[in-house]
């Protein structure tokens, strides 16, 4: 069980529909698949989808930081010095994406090693979860028949649409004509990432009022602080923290200083890890969760469905786990698949995905 090697391996994948939001855009999936080796042969993976946007990580520094300072400090730990582990890298401050790549591996190594799924180690509440998919900014019409197409193709009833454009107007006629068009068939939730301010926010929130929206997502930056506050007091729905809340210690701040009420969980940001210790603080402070996506490939959606069906809280609402269908090709040999709008989770060892060394040599960018 002793970790002997860690290997980050970049590699860059095209979408066939790049995702656009307020926040920026995605064309290609420049991610970093991260393996970590024990001395029996083991081999558990991860994978950190940068969001230099977001919170600064690049493909580069993920490679980077993984080689130079984390692989340094966790070969020779075994796969049970898990707190050890998660002390050593979280003394660096930031890096999430590259950190919780590197500590779902460490899950994924251990699983197979003990010949367990992560879900069951991790909670094993359920074995699928319902799904929820992202709509990013298009045409109105377009962004409807893309509901269209999930909802007939996939069963999924549950749409985040993505607003927080200039004017506002732009993003409420597009929710508006959601719910006219599939009525109360559909689950409605928005996310800013963070395009308005508190005025905005709340004059566009007013103007949506009667459409039946369940949450509101970072919808103005965490940094207004008194606004945001304003805000959230003056919703009637949970308002949710995705990326202000990076560290059980921002959920902490985020909560208790009144500027989010619910929470987003990314196994791309927190790993599996820190999501545990994410979701036992929401679970004390009785607050919902969904759990999100950071526009992850197949391993990391597989990452997100194993978490949330760990336990009873992540498991209650829609997960976000359709990204991945717009992306031209993965690194999986047996791809992920929706049905009736659920995702299975697998129960095989550990994470249960096997990496396609074909395509990962295809598609690499380091060789
Ligand atoms: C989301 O929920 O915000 C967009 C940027 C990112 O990091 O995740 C996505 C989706
Ligand atoms: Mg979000």
């Amino acid at each position: 069980m002793k970790i002997v090697k860690i290997e980050a391996i970049p590699f860059a994948i095209p979408y066939v529909k790049p995702l656009r939001f307020a926040s920026g855009e995605v064309h290609t999936a420049e991610h970093v698949l991260v393996k970590i080796h024990t001395d029996d042969g083991v081999v558990g993976v991860g994978e950190a989808p940068p969001r230099p946007f977001t919170y600064g990580e690049t493909q580069a520094g993920i490679v980077a930081v993984i080689e130079t300072v984390f692989a340094p400090q966790l070969i020779g730990l075994t796969l049970l010095d898990r707190e050890r582990a998660q002390q050593r890298l979280q003394r660096t401050v930031g890096n999430p994406a590259a950190k919780s790549a590197i500590d779902i591996a460490l899950w994924d190594a251990l699983g197979r090693t003990l010949n367990q799924s992560v879900t069951a180690l991790l909670g094993g509440y359920t074995d699928r979860l319902r799904v929820s998919h992202m709509l990013g900014f298009e045409e109105p019409a377009k962004m409807v028949a893309e509901a269209e197409r999930m909802i007939e193709t996939h069963g999924i009833r549950t749409f985040k649409v993505k607003v927080g454009r200039q004017p506002y107007t732009l993003d409420t006629v597009v929710v508006r004509t959601l719910r006219e068009r599939f009525g109360n068939e559909i689950e409605l939730y928005v996310d800013g990432n963070r395009g308005w301010s508190a005025t905005e926010a709340l004059q566009a929130m007013r103007e949506m009022s009667d459409l039946g929206l369940s949450f509101a997502e970072e919808l103005c930056p965490a940094d207004d602080i008194l606004g945001r506050r304003w805000l959230v007091d003056h919703l009637d729905i949970p308002f949710v923290a995705d990326e202000s809340v990076t560290t059980p210690a921002e959920v902490t701040r985020e909560i208790l200083g009144g500027s989010a009420t619910a929470l987003s969980i990314k196994c791309a940001r927190t790993g599996f890890t820190q999501s545990q210790r994410v979701h036992h603080l929401a679970e004390g402070l009785g607050l919902e969760v969904i759990m999100g996506n950071q526009i992850d490939g197949q391993l990391g959606t597989m990452c997100t469905a194993a978490f949330g069906a760990a336990f009873s809280l992540t498991s209650r609402r829609a997960a976000e786990l359709s990204n991945f269908l717009d992306m031209s090709d993965d690194l999986l040999t047996d791809p992920l698949e929706i049905h009736d709008g659920d995702l299975v989770v697998r129960q095989g060892a550990g994470l249960s995905v096997e990496i396609d060394e074909s395509k990962l040599t295809h598609y690499r960018l380091d060789q």
